[in-house]
């Protein structure tokens, strides 16, 4: 595993550990009445907060009506699934949208989060493209006042604090993602006690889907099936067309190997594409494991080309604003607010139930 951060990081242990924390903190300082909550007491309105020097997560002050929405990139059906999500909640809950895209650039998104605290918006979504790329921006967004909800891929939390800098953080649990596929990964290489050689697509490098869903997956295959080994491993940055590149020199370098975990479907895809152009039988002779969900991938675990897909569901909108309007209402927010996510095989059945409703 090539990343330093710890594979736990985001894990519910982690998260029970933070939350306790605070409540063992607030409790001291004769705040916060429920356990769990980290964005209570200590928020105050925006009508009283002063711009520049602001040290707390504060509630916006009156009816919520402009959201700034910075999002890392429209690059694949997940991030279209994504962002119509969240269009289409703004919309059923009335709220305006101001929406940014970085096209994959943690510069470009510095940017754009800085543009958006510029407008005065009454909310911000922050779904960063890196953890550290952003990070320093969330704070900015604290220091003017604004309240952040961050979406889909976290932040570093060493230099952002939920219940201080923002709100909650929604989305997925990647870690959990990343054991899910290697528990799959595993089945279709025959068992725990196999022994073999597979590779590792990973995400974008300082990603947090990508540093967690590679500690997930590596940590359970180590304690699970340590006779599976990763041979090489390398990103392809959440691409198709970079995943079949990689995955054409990685085949050619390593053409015993006997399965591939990508961490996402684009990468399998191109994967998949590769491999068929080298001569092998992906389903058959080489197993491919990935997560998201999309159609497209859907369809090769149906045609058996790929053992199975992990979800990781993009239709975050209605949870992110349902989250917003309660914390509007001074209600108190988890630290993280979790999306379940499941997995579909062919096998069982659970591939060609999920189909009409992949993206
Ligand atoms: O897996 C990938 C997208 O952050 C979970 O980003 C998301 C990931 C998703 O580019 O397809």
């Amino acid at each position: 595993m090539q990343f330093s951060r710890t594979p736990l990081k985001r894990s519910f242990l982690t998260n029970i550990a933070v939350i306790s924390l605070v409540s063992i903190i607030l409790a001291a300082c004769g705040g916060g009445s429920s356990g769990g909550s980290t964005s209570t007491s200590s928020s105050s309105s925006a009508s009283s907060c002063v711009p520049g020097s602001n040290t707390k997560l504060v509630r916006p002050a009156g009816p919520v009506k402009k959201v700034g929405w910075s999002q890392n990139a429209l690059d694949g059906a997940w991030r279209f699934a994504e962002e119509a999500s969240i269009k289409a909640a703004a919309q059923s809950h009335g709220y305006q949208l101001l929406p940014m895209n970085a096209n994959n650039s943690d510069d470009q998104q510095v940017q754009d989060i800085q543009t958006l605290i510029n407008e005065k918006p009454d909310f911000l979504l922050i779904d960063p493209h890196t953890e550290d790329g952003e990070a320093n921006q969330v704070v900015a967004a604290r220091k003017a006042c604004i309240p952040v909800i961050i979406v889909d891929r976290d932040v570093n939390e060493q230099i952002d604090s939920p219940g201080r800098d923002f709100a909650t953080f929604v989305g997925s649990d990647f870690q959990k993602q990343g054991v899910l596929a290697a528990d799959a990964l595993i089945e279709a290489m025959g068992g725990p006690s196999t022994k073999a050689t597979i590779v590792e697509l990973d995400g974008t490098t300082g990603s947090s889907p990508a540093i967690l869903r590679g500690g997930g997956f590596n940590g359970e295959l180590a304690a699970k099936a340590p006779g599976i080994q990763i041979v090489a491993e390398q990103t392809a940055n959440f691409a198709r067309a970079t995943g079949q590149q990689v995955m054409a020199t990685l085949i050619a370098q390593h053409p015993d190997i006997k399965g591939v975990f990508a961490h996402n479907d684009e990468m399998a895809i191109g994967a998949i594409t590769a491999l068929k152009a080298a001569g092998k039988k992906p389903g058959q002779d080489i197993k491919v494991v990935s997560i998201d969900g999309t159609k497209d991938a859907t369809n090769l675990v149906l045609s058996g080309e790929e053992y199975a897909v992990v979800q990781s569901n993009p239709r975050l909108g209605q949870l992110v604003f349902d989250t917003m309007d309660k914390f509007i209402k001074g209600e108190d927010l988890q630290a993280w607010t979790v999306q379940p996510d499941k997995v579909f095989k062919k096998a069982d059945g659970t591939a060609q139930a999920y189909l009409p409703d992949a993206f």
